[in-house]
């Protein structure tokens, strides 16, 4: 297998999403740097992060982005949404606020998103045991009524964040095989229907006339 990175197998667009402050860009930048930086980060501009990683014997591009800070004002433009795979829906353990604010967040997915977006629920540092407002039970419960896996990270710690990001990707990575396996389902359909044999293919008995 190539290890050129602008040779890949599968491109996955993620997104990240949730209130401001609650570690969305810390989250990525310690998955894809491997990086953590205490001082508050202004997101300029919407930006993405490239990640390779292998899936199941594939390449896989994951091409992860970040938002410009506009979920400030909890609205993000329909067009940040546009091809996305997955979304990984963040909040912090210790606002209860960024907590309540998940299902504003799974409506505005439910209203912009592809039909067929997946999601994930994290949040994010755990690692202030003190601080804690939301339990992790609270966060489970949570996930098993909106129907999507749940982890608890620490950008900061380190917890669970490669984990999380595998998790995304991979329920992303099946989507795709999913609808790639019914297009071409629906694409053997349609030939079936052109060629009129009810064989399919070339070779088949002649046409209706
Ligand atoms: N203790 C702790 N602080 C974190 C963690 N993740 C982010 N932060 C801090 O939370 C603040 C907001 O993080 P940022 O990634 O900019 O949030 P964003 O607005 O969601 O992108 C920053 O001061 C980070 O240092 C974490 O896992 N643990
Ligand atoms: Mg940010």
């Amino acid at each position: 297998m190539s290890d050129d990175p602008s040779v890949y197998d599968m491109h996955i667009k993620l997104l990240m999403l949730g209130d401001t402050g609650v570690g969305k860009t810390c989250l990525l930048l310690r998955y894809a740097y491997d990086s953590f930086s205490p001082t508050f980060i202004t997101t300029i501009g919407i930006d993405f992060k490239i990640k390779h990683i292998h899936l199941d014997g594939l390449k896989v591009k994951l091409q992860i982005w970040d938002t410009a800070g506009q979920e400030r004002f909890r609205t993000i433009t329909v067009s940040y949404f546009k091809g996305a795979h997955g979304i990984i829906l963040c909040y912090d353990v210790t606002d209860r606020d960024t907590f309540e604010n998940v299902r504003h967040w799974i409506e505005q997915i439910k209203k912009y998103g592809e039909r067929e977006v997946k999601i994930i629920m994290v949040g994010n540092k755990c690692d202030k045991h003190s601080l804690r407002m939301v339990s992790t039970s609270e966060g489970s419960t949570l996930a098993s009524e909106i129907s999507v896996p749940f982890f608890e990270t620490s950008a900061k710690g380190n917890v669970n964040v490669d984990e999380a990001f595998l998790k995304m990707a991979r329920d992303a990575k099946e989507g795709i095989d999913r609808r790639t396996k019914e297009d071409e389902g629906r694409a053997s359909e349609s030939s079936l229907m052109l060629d009129g044999s009810g064989k399919g293919g070339k070779g088949g008995k002649g046409g209706c006339c």
